[in-house]
């Protein structure tokens, strides 16, 4: 099976150079594998048990123990729910621990980054901020933190980020996630052969752990990054495989944990490693990102986006990659498969990672900068190595501005969210769109999210962007100020002139979808109080997606009043309840359903529908005549 389309020029010819080369990738591997199966692609395959495994048909509607498609399709949403929750959760937890080991002065070289950040969220959870010092405050709250992963008979103490109104929603349907690890626990138990087999209940169970995952595990990971290495700030920066140098040792990081990539980012501008790398006949060293490390290095320090999940075997068939550092997440196996054919080191540094082909180099909290640059003297040692003949890279680079945090946009807003929520209730601004999400080799890779992105601020709604998303908004120049403001509606472009907040945000990370549910609850709690995201012209789309965590995040949005459009179905097609339950049921329940829009231009059309009837349902509810101020009456343009 060919890849559905052209893929950006700079991606295409790096497939072209792999060909060339017979350097295997994604790409050509996908190929290999022709049409992927149709009883795993709709969800309808059960290999759970050694019954099984069972597939279902029209004639065998039912499995060996007698589970059908319902069953069998909601089961495996919930195992792929928990899983990417447990990612995210994971991460979280790895964050917690640094915090908590850097209280307790056993993380050398680490320090609070962010006091303001610090303060933040520890008066989120109630503690007592003012007159402690920061490693103690900091202490508390990776106690508060890590309890919210062994609570047992109570709700998440992190459900509270959400507005009130939404609780009450999850409390009345029963959804109210309890510690992280007993509902991820309890989703593999019911999902075990002879447990849970009402497909109802076990989407119930679906939402509550990507509850768990949202408001959790992603902003746990997001409110202790930010402790530890600061809140995004407007940054600018490149993006795309030409930021690469030809003359430079190049260095690429790569995963989801920022505390690695710190770590390198800071030994990479040391003198000591520059003086290496001229001693080797090198120009310097030039750190560059891929993937979500990729953005928690742009947004904090404007470190280089070499690209996201599809360009990172690419990166190495340029040849003039010495080492990708990887943590976890989305790093392909097959990286090693592109390494063998040139001189590319690749190390693993998480020791929940391991791959053959990778060096592993863990980082454990103690002398990580000593390790750091030990990693680079070996990076740069490698620069002697490479083929010149080889070396082919492509010079397409685009201007990136990234770092909206909402502590960023509200600074930008002149300390108040206040002229957004003005412009979303007077239709100025017709509403705010998270694009999220992977990039699949299986469809024409950054049309449909540059398409839908284009589309969307030319009406005037406002752009959050994350993850492989925002790198394919990043290599179409959509995050720079610059080339997409005049592609913006009028709206969008006078809050640009007022306020230098552009059309399309970069929020960062997938962990940072969390940064979407802060900036939806800040809006709504600045538009009366009451109000709940459901409230809200907000809705989110994942043009295109590969990771597990994809499904988690879409379920969190869902449960959070969000609708969410997917350029690619679920793998739930098998069952037509399944379907039903997460497009209308969840509406009737939460306010907010899974919609499914092949291309483009069905999803803009579906998303701008979505926020026009949003607007004109608050519209309704709050009549000027009620003595209501008109800022929060939402009307449709
Ligand atoms: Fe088959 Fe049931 Fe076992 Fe699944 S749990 S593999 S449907 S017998
Ligand atoms: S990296 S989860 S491929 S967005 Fe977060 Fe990209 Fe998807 Fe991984």
């Amino acid at each position: 099976m060919d890849p559905a389309g052209p893929q950006h020029e700079a991606t295409d010819q790096m497939i072209a150079k792999a060909g060339a080369e017979g350097v295997p990738t994604c790409f050509s591997r996908l190929a290999a594998h022709g049409p992927p199966c149709a009883f795993g692609t709709s969800g309808l395959c059960c290999r759970v048990c050694n019954l099984g495994p069972c597939r279902i048909t029209r004639q065998r509607p039912r499995g060996v123990c007698g589970a059908d498609a319902d069953t069998i399709v909601a089961r495996n949403l919930l195992r792929q729910v928990a899983a990417g929750s447990a990612a995210h959760c994971d991460h979280a937890r790895h964050m917690v621990e640094l915090l908590r080991d850097l209280a307790a002065g056993r993380a050398e070289g680490y320090r609070i980054e962010d006091p303001a950040a610090l303060r933040r969220a520890g008066r989120l959870y109630g503690l007592e901020t003012e007159r402690k010092p920061d490693l103690a405050l900091a202490g508390e709250l990776a106690d508060v933190w890590l309890a919210e992963f062994t609570a047992q008979d109570r709700p998440m103490r992190s459900l509270a980020l959400a507005p009130p109104a939404r609780r009450e929603r999850w409390r009345a349907a029963g959804l109210s996630a309890a510690g992280i690890d007993r509902t991820i626990v309890e989703a593999l138990h019911r999902t075990v052969m002879g447990v849970d087999h009402d497909y109802r209940h076990l989407l119930a169970h679906t939402l509550r752990t990507a509850l768990a995952d949202g408001y959790g595990g992603s902003a746990i990971a997001t409110m202790a990054g930010d402790i530890l290495f600061g809140t995004p700030r407007p940054v600018e920066s490149v993006a795309n495989l030409g930021v690469l140098h030809a003359d430079r040792v190049n260095v690429v990081v790569h995963g989801h944990n920022p505390a690695v990539s710190e770590k390198i980012a800071q030994a990479a501008g040391s003198p000591e490693i520059a003086a290496l790398a001229r001693a080797a006949g090198a120009a310097g060293v030039n750190l560059v990102g891929i993937c979500c490390t990729g953005h928690e290095v742009l947004h904090r320090h404007g470190i280089a986006l070499a690209g996201g999940v599809l360009q990172q075997e690419l990166a190495i068939v340029t040849g003039a990659v010495e080492m990708m550092i990887t943590d976890v997440q989305c790093c392909m196996p097959g990286l090693a498969q592109a390494a063998a054919g040139y001189h590319t080191e690749l190390v693993t540094t998480s020791d929940i990672a391991r791959t053959e082909g990778f060096t592993p180099e863990p980082f454990d909290g103690r002398d990580d900068d000593g390790h750091a640059r030990r990693l680079l003297a070996r990076a740069v040692s490698h620069f002697r190595r490479r083929e010149a003949a080889r070396v082919a890279i492509p010079s397409q680079r685009a201007p990136v501005l990234a770092g909206f945090s909402v502590q960023a946009i509200r600074g930008l807003l002149g300390g108040s969210l206040r002229p957004l929520v003005e412009r979303l209730a007077d239709g100025r601004i017709r509403g705010v769109a998270a694009i999220i999400g992977c990039s699949n080799p299986k469809v024409a890779s950054d049309r449909y999210a540059a398409e839908l992105v284009r589309g969307l601020i030319s009406r005037d709604v406002l752009v959050a962007n994350t993850g492989c998303a925002a790198a394919a908004s990043a290599r179409e120049g959509l995050l720079s100020p610059a080339l997409a403001v005049p592609q913006a509606g009028p709206g969008l472009r006078q809050l640009h002139e007022q306020y230098a907040l552009p059309p399309v945000l970069h929020l960062g990370s997938c962990v940072n979808n969390a940064r979407f549910l802060e900036l939806g609850a800040a809006l709504a709690a600045e538009l009366d109080g009451r109000a709940d995201l459901g409230d809200l012209p907000l809705v989110a789309t994942a043009p295109e997606w590969i990771s597990e965590k994809v499904p988690a995040i879409g379920c969190y949005l869902v449960a959070s009043g969000v609708d969410v459009i997917l350029g690619q179905d679920l793998q739930t097609t098998g069952s037509p309840n399944v379907e039903a339950f997460l497009s209308r049921h969840a509406r009737e329940l939460l306010g907010a359903g899974v919609h499914v829009c092949l291309d483009p231009a069905g999803a803009l059309g579906r998303a701008m529908e979505l926020l026009d009837s949003r607007r004109a349902r608050r519209a309704a509810r709050v009549s000027p005549t009620a003595g209501r101020p008109t800022s929060s009456a939402l009307r449709a343009p």
